[in-house]
């Protein structure tokens, strides 16, 4: 048997499992010679866990807040900023010397009820940037890169330039992103700013008309002078599509100048076969096609899975089945390492080149 067949059949978890031991190669130990960075989405009820926060600690040399930097979160009503639980997870991450994402600044979703309330064509441009300033001001110096714009395209809104009929877009007009960029480069010239977009890696009619979309938005924000510096290339994978224009799309990108993050990174294993094992294994041959591909990529800097556990997969809330659960991420339940973590460490020791 190959060593890539044995640490994805998942012996090799089972035989650390049975030994108790966490005596595997961490996913940071991993990269560490290339210098990218590994991490997962993380959130404040979840470091307050001992076991969890140890995990994170082990396995992270990045993390990124899920939900706790959202407007929702941080904004209880609209005279008012709540950095109680963004402020505990940034401590959690300098105290273990992880860096830390902010996500996000300015999306079509989290935003809280008020805003939908008083948010009108002559306020919202105010709205955008006193929450932009406000906010990364507070943390300014702590965070490694911000997710300044959120999901703003959307092919299916039907516009000629692609974009999402967002409230943000609505209110304010297709200016609003070269404004948040602006605004959040501003106040931490030292965070990495980034645009963060789904429904970019795998192939497929939907899929390829986003990629020339946010090409197109990418060269749009460059001409209109917006300070972006990354793209985030949220990775929630469907299954086994495949992943062939990918790296056309990376060398556009790369054109332009602008390191990669793969960020939101899970596998939805819904179209997978309902036995455990069988499913696990097919996660991890994805995790592993997926990373031997756009890690050839030298630009792309980092790679977050959104989340570590099974447990706690946004996936294992939103969606209904018929059988069984989703297993999307590297840990199972009880935060064992799956076959998904070990395609993951081979991949990533086997970068060996970085900037
Ligand atoms: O995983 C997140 C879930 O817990 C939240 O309820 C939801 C709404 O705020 O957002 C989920 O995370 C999303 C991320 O912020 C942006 N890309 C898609 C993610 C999954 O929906």
């Amino acid at each position: 048997m190959l060593r890539r067949e044995f640490l994805s059949s998942g012996f090799a978890a089972i035989a650390l499992q049975a030994a108790g031991a966490r005596t595997e190669e961490s996913l940071k130990q991993a990269a560490a010679p290339s210098g990218l960075l590994v991490g997962s989405a993380v959130s404040y009820r979840e470091i307050d866990e001992a076991a969890f926060a140890e995990l994170i600690a082990r396995q992270c040399s990045i993390v990124v807040s899920e939900n706790d930097m959202k407007w929702k979160a941080l904004r209880p009503a609209p005279d008012k900023f709540d950095f109680t639980r963004a402020d505990a997870l940034v401590a959690f991450a300098e105290k273990n010397r992880i860096k830390i994402r902010g996500h996000n600044l300015c999306w079509h979703e989290a935003l809280p009820d008020w805003f939908h309330k008083i948010a009108k064509p002559d306020n919202a441009r105010e709205l955008l940037t006193n929450h932009i300033e406000t906010v990364v001001r507070h943390f300014k110096g702590k965070i490694h890169s911000w997710d300044v714009v959120n999901e703003a395209v959307d092919v299916q809104d039907m516009r000629a330039d692609g974009l999402r009929r967002s409230p943000w877009l609505n209110l304010i007009g297709p200016e609003y992103l070269v404004i948040a960029f602006k605004t959040a480069a501003k106040a931490d010239p030292g965070a990495t700013l980034t645009y963060n977009e789904y429904g970019l890696a795998q192939d497929g009619p939907r899929n390829e008309a986003k990629r020339h979309a946010v090409v197109a938005l990418l060269r749009w924000l460059r001409r209109n002078e917006a300070p972006i510096q990354a793209l985030g290339i949220q990775s929630h994978l469907n299954g086994n599509r495949p992943f062939t224009g990918l790296q056309h799309f990376l060398g556009e990108v790369r054109e332009l100048g602008l390191r990669v993050f793969v960020t939101e990174l899970d596998v939805n294993d819904k179209s997978f076969p309902p036995d455990v094992a069988e499913r696990d294994r097919m996660v991890a041959g994805v995790y592993r096609d997926y990373l031997h591909t756009i890690l050839e990529e030298r630009y792309v800097d980092a790679v977050l899975t959104w989340g570590l556990s099974d447990r706690d997969s946004w996936l294992r809330h939103r969606e209904k089945r018929a059988a069984g659960i989703a297993r999307p991420l590297p840990f199972d339940d009880q935060l064992q390492p799956k076959p998904a973590f070990f395609a993951m460490q081979a991949e990533l020791k086997k970068v060996s080149r970085r900037d």
